[in-house]
Order: C-alpha cells, then sequence, then structure tokens
C-alpha cells in the first residue's frame, strides 16, 4: 500500500512536471488521479478491504498523499493560468507607437513671420501695439485729417468719436516716432480692421508695414529694399514694377505689383489678363507726418510701406479664395 502510494505520488509530480504551462493537460492529470475513476479514488476505497488495524495508518497516509497531489495540481493549475494570461496580454514594446496629432502654425503666421525674418535680417526691430487706438494714432498723425476722402476709403468700425479698431498698423510707427529719433528702422506686424465684406474682404486681416528713417534715405533706397523683399519671400527670378499711386501719408507714393507667379505675365485669370499682381503700397513718408512727431525735415527723410499678410499668402500658394483662411477647416491648414 505504502509503495503504491509512493509510486503514484511520484508518477503523478513526474506527469504534471511535464506538462507545466499547459491547462488542459494538467486538468486531464487531475482526473486522471483524483476523478471519480482516479487512480487515488480508486486507492482510497480499496483501504475498505484491508484488515481492520491495518486501515486507519493507511487511510491516513493515503489522504495525505492525496492532499498533497490536489494542492501540486491547483498550484500547477494557477501558474499555467498565469503563464496563459501573459501570453494574451502581453505588451508588444516593439509596436509602432500612435503618433499624437501635433499642430501647426496657422499660415497667415507663418507667412507673417517670415516677411518680419526677412525685414529683421535687413536690420529692422518688430513693434507691436493695441488693436484699438486713438483717431489721432489711426488718422490725425498720419495726415488725414477729420473729413478727409481718405477716411471713407478705409470704412473704419468706430468705438468712440476718439477712438477706433486700428485700420492700418502705421499708428505703431507714429508711436515710435514719437519715442525714438532717427535712425529708426522698424516693421509692425498685426490685425486690422475695416467694416467691409465680400469674397475679397474680410472685417479683420493682418498686415505688415515698415518703416525706415535717416539722413539722405531716397526712392532708390525703397526700390532697392522692396525689390530684396520680393526675391527673397517669391524668388530671384520674380519682377517687379512701381507704379504711381496716392496715399495721405506719402509723397510721392507707389504701389508694387509682381510678375503673375501662376501665368509668369502671359496672362491669366488670377492677374485678370494684366500680368501682373499688386503686392504693396509704398512712398517717401510724407513731411506733414515727420512734423507730427517733431522730426526735423531738412534733415531727415525715409520711406515707408504696408502688405495684405492674406495678399501675400494668396500669391504665394496661389489659393483663390480669401475665407479660406479663416474657416479653420484643418484638411486645408495642415498643408502648410
Ligand atoms: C502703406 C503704404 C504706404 C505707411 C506710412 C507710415 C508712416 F507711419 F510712416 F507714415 N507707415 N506706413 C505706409 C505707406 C503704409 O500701406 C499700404
Amino acid at each position: 500500500m505504502e509503495q503504491q502510494l509512493d509510486e503514484i505520488e511520484s508518477e503523478a509530480q513526474r506527469e504534471l512536471a511535464a506538462a507545466a504551462g499547459d491547462r488542459r493537460r494538467i486538468e486531464a492529470l487531475g482526473l486522471k488521479y483524483l476523478g471519480r475513476k482516479g487512480r487515488m479514488t480508486q486507492l482510497l476505497r480499496s483501504i475498505a478491504s484491508l484488515a481492520p488495524e491495518a486501515r486507519p495508518a493507511a487511510g491516513l497516509r493515503a489522504n495525505e498523499t492525496k492532499q498533497r497531489l490536489s494542492a501540486a495540481i491547483e498550484a500547477a493549475l494557477r501558474a499555467a493560468e498565469r503563464i496563459e494570461r501573459s501570453r494574451v496580454e502581453r505588451i508588444d514594446v516593439t509596436l509602432p507607437g500612435r503618433a499624437p496629432l501635433c499642430g501647426t502654425l496657422h499660415p497667415i503666421t507663418q507667412i507673417s513671420r517670415e516677411i518680419c525674418d526677412i525685414f529683421e535680417r535687413m536690420g529692422y526691430d518688430i513693434v507691436e501695439g493695441p488693436e484699438v487706438e486713438k483717431d489721432y494714432y489711426n488718422f490725425e498723425a498720419l495726415n488725414i485729417p477729420k473729413n478727409h476722402p481718405a477716411r471713407d476709403m478705409q470704412d473704419t468700425f468706430f468705438v468712440s468719436e476718439e477712438v477706433v479698431l486700428r485700420t492700418h498698423t502705421s499708428p505703431l510707427q507714429i508711436r515710435t516716432m514719437e519715442r525714438h529719433p532717427p535712425p529708426v528702422r522698424v516693421i509692425a506686424p498685426g490685425k486690422v480692421f475695416r467694416c467691409d465684406s465680400d469674397q475679397t474682404h474680410t472685417p479683420m486681416f493682418h498686415q505688415v508695414e515698415g518703416l525706415l528713417v535717416d539722413e539722405k534715405v531716397s526712392f532708390g533706397d525703397l526700390k532697392g529694399t522692396l525689390t530684396a523683399f520680393v526675391h527673397q519671400m517669391f524668388d530671384e527670378e520674380t519682377r517687379l514694377r512701381f507704379r504711381p499711386s496716392f496715399f495721405p501719408f506719402t509723397e510721392p507714393s507707389a504701389e508694387v505689383d509682381i510678375l503673375c507667379v501662376i501665368c509668369r505675365g502671359t496672362g491669366c485669370r488670377v492677374c485678370k489678363q494684366t500680368g501682373w499682381l499688386e503686392i504693396l503700397g509704398s512712398g517717401m513718408v510724407h513731411p506733414a507726418v515727420f512734423e507730427n512727431v517733431g522730426y526735423d525735415t531738412r534733415r531727415y527723410t525715409g520711406f515707408a510701406f504696408g502688405m495684405g499678410v492674406e495678399r501675400v499668402a494668396m500669391l504665394k500658394y496661389g489659393i483663390d479664395d480669401l475665407r479660406k483662411f479663416f474657416e479653420n477647416d484643418l484638411r486645408f491648414l495642415s498643408q502648410f
């Protein structure tokens, strides 16, 4: 009996060891040894046929063995389950990660910065200031007196009698000249507001304006500076033309056209068959503006210019509808 028990136990342990990690095989071993027709079960039953005085000791031994086997099978089952679970739930550290969605700068911000960068490399300083301005800085100081027809040209949002949403960023240049004597080289980017809304106008858009004041500044300096700018913003091949124009704050004034970036001058829908695209306004600062900021007009001259960022972006990227910049459709925006 004792020998039989030892045999069963060591055989069971050997088989259990061989089945390690395999839940179904271990379950089968549980049945083989401890099931209703299992070897241990049969052996326990056979104790009844022993001599009465031998039964208690044999029963004790057999129950101890059964307990040990049962515990070993339980432990093997739990271990197998752990292995199985870890196989199913394992984290594959070699899988490619999910890339986080990364934002980009709005194309208008990108172009505005690109314009500013070009002038910063030429030695200009960036100036920024309030979007709500005094009438004086937006109009009066720029040689646009009350009742001047130019005030109709720029349909203005009035906050009060004396306060407006700036219609251009020139007020920043007046503020700069008030505080600093020449030489002055500044570039003024920012939002501007005009009461105007259709296919080609939005009530808010972005401008970059520039101003340079020093002794002996000429119209030639203006032409050279703006030519260098256009060649960096577009390419060295881009041709320009300076066309006479009018602004109250500059005299003489000129608008700058570039050869159409779409058709290269042969005429198309974008340039309305003219072969040219207007990209900025410019001129020599009017002496009346210098008088307003206390600059000596016999000693100093200067040039100024201004451009719409949306317009530059449309020309550079060949976009035909201004409103695309304001719809915030990521399919459009994420192309830049
Ligand atoms: C433009 C065109 C021409 C301009 C003038 C000034 C100032 F303050 F110096 F008088 N700032 N910006 C200017 C001149 C702006 O934008 C189309």
